[in-house]
């Protein structure tokens, strides 16, 4: 794994990448079972959000995933439903590993953010729990 950065939560782990750097740049790999911590189904990327939008707003039932900003920077609120912690994800070579039942929200992107995930499955819709109440009674339930 990169190396992790304290955490409040251990289904929340901040990483710090290492950068495999040259005189000619920064080179970041992220590979499974070294520093991803799961096999990749799926990444998709975010770009052009625009000012003062705020997305996410939801917990994965059975979903893990890795965010990195590769470009810009934005400010990931992250809650276990006991305590919520900010991560901000303001460099390539900074990510955070998010587990199962973490809700998530999304601010404060810069014009010039690009946040890439990297996902443990498919795209599921059914995985998703979209309401804060509901969220609440799954951790509450144990299902974690
Ligand atoms: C997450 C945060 C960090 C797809 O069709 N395929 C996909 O792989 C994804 C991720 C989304 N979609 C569709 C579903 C919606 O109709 O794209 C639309 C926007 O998705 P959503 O509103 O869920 O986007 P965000 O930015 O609120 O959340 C996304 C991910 O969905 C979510 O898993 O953890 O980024």
């Amino acid at each position: 794994m990169g190396v992790e950065v304290p955490s409040a939560n251990s289904d929340v782990l901040p990483q710090q990448f290492r950068i495999i750097g040259d005189e000619r740049g920064g080179l970041i790999s992220l590979e499974c079972a070294d520093n991803v911590p799961f096999v990749v189904k799926r990444v998709y990327y975010i770009f052009n959000t625009q000012a003062d939008v705020s997305r996410g707003f939801h917990a994965h039932r059975d979903l893990q995933q890795l965010a990195i900003c590769v470009a810009g920077k934005c400010r990931m609120t992250l809650d276990d439903g006991q305590s919520r912690q900010d991560v901000w994800l303001d460099s390539p070579d900074k990510g955070v590993l998010i587990r199962n039942l973490i809700w998530r929200e999304m601010h404060d992107f810069s014009e010039d953010c690009v946040l890439m995930v990297l996902a443990s499955g498919h795209y599921d819709e059914s995985d998703y729990i979209r309401d804060y109440d509901s969220f609440l009674k799954e951790v509450s339930h144990g299902k974690k």
